[in-house]
């Protein structure tokens, strides 16, 4: 039985790869930090009593900032492959947090692999690094390849930089095998609320079902290529499962502007949106509403920019060129940005009828507006 070890296997990303790991038949070991509330929301439906027989999923508490804790986890599983998706990954934030940053998702990166290393294990374990298409931030070329420069634009963009070329690096010094994918943009309706999509989809869902009035967004004009996460886990195993080790871009090939995902998350609502104004005074109102389940009346303002949403510096265009995973893994994404929304969309209503119902009995409801 193989061994994985999933670093952020409370993320996104972690949680749908360890169950394609656990369907492969894996051991899987996830490293997951100690917080004051519990935070494994995402692989609750994982879980395996411990105190049973051939528990074939065990988390270990820790965090990327140790070392110490690192290496222990790591000679404790003696792992056949890491996947190293733990990071501080929103963008926005690492402006407010940049050295936090740096030290979790680039020096983070470089204990994974020198413990590996310390431990013997570089003929053994294969490394996956989460690198990521901000690499690329100010456009230099599109659309954007394995071969395309990069230009970071954000604290943590610059600390993933550190993170993709050590990764580079300990292949060529160690001859280890360790890859990294440069994947964009990923989204479920397990992704955190905070990125623009769900906050969209939440947004969408709150508001058909009278529960918030309006979403506040900032740059409508960026434009983001958008797989599904499902999808893209599939890619990291696959990078670990060659012959030789290789970076990859995983990407749709397709872009999008925040403002079209917008309408294409209300229509799934059965909602028809004008736009309105420029620049910080865009809003957005309902046109119609044929689903006679919501009380929008035509005219109703649900959206309107609110600068604090944007950044000091910006990735304006992301499009990806997946065309060498596609030959070299044979890798076949499932999902179209139609899917994608749809899924999401259903979610976050199913999700929030819930909270409508506490609301008819009375509950106050919160405002979500981060
Ligand atoms: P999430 O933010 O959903 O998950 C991040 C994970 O990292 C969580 O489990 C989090 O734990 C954990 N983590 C945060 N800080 C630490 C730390 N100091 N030590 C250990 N673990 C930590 O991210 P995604 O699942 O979306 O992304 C996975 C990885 O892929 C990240 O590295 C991200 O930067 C990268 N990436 C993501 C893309 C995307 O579109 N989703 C695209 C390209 C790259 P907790 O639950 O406790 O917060
Ligand atoms: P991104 O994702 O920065 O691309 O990083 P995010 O969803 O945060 O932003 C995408 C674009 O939407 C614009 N935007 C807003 N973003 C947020 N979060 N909130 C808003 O209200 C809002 N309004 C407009 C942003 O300015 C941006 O242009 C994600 C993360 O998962 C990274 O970890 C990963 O590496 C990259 O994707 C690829």
């Amino acid at each position: 039985m193989k061994k994985a070890l999933i670093t952020g296997i409370t993320g996104q990303d972690g949680a749908y790869l360890a169950e394609l790991l656990l369907k492969k038949g894996y051991e899987v070991h996830g490293i997951k930090r100690r917080t004051s509330l519990f935070n494994t929301d995402r692989i609750d439906h994982l879980y395996m009593d411990p105190h049973e027989k051939n528990v074939n999923m065990k988390l270990h508490y820790g965090d990327l900032t140790d070392s110490t804790n690192i290496i222990r986890i790591i000679q404790e599983v003696q792992p056949d492959e890491i996947y190293n998706l733990g990071a501080m990954s929103h963008v926005k934030v690492s402006f407010e947090t940049p050295e936090y940053t740096a030290n979790v998702d680039g020096l983070g990166t470089l204990r994974i692999l020198e413990a590996v290393r310390l431990l013997g294990l570089t003929e053994k374990t294969k490394i996956y690094q989460a690198s990521t298409s901000e690499l690329y931030g100010l456009v230099q070329e599109v659309p954007q390849s394995e071969k395309t420069p990069f230009y970071p634009r954000s604290p943590y963009a610059v600390a993933k930089m550190y993170g993709y070329w050590i990764t580079v690096n300990y292949r060529e010094a160690y001859n280890m095998f360790a890859v990294n994918g440069i994947l964009f943009n990923h989204e479920s309706p397990l992704r955190g609320e905070t990125f623009v999509t769900r906050k969209i989809t939440r947004g969408v869902a709150r508001i058909a079902l009278g529960l918030q009035d309006k979403l506040y967004l900032g740059n409508l004009d960026a434009k983001r290529d958008w797989g599904h996460a499902k999808d893209y886990v599939e890619a990291m195993w696959l990078m670990l499962q060659q012959t030789k080790p290789e970076d990859f871009v995983i990407a749709t090939g397709i872009t999008t502007t925040v403002r079209d995902f917008v309408i294409l998350a209300f229509k799934e609502v059965g909602i028809e949106l004008e736009f309105k104004g420029k620049g910080v005074k865009e809003v957005a109102k309902v046109k119609s509403c044929s689903n006679k389940a919501y009380q929008l009346k035509k005219g109703t303002e649900v959206l309107a920019v609110d600068p604090m949403y944007f950044r000091p510096t910006e990735v304006e265009l992301l499009i990806g060129n997946p065309a060498k995973a596609k030959k070299k893994l044979k890798w076949k994404p499932q999902y179209n940005l139609k899917s994608l929304v749809k899924e999401m969309v259903k979610s976050d209503v199913e999700l929030f009828k819930r909270d409508e119902y506490l609301k008819q009995g009375g509950h106050k409801i919160l405002n979500y507006f981060e």
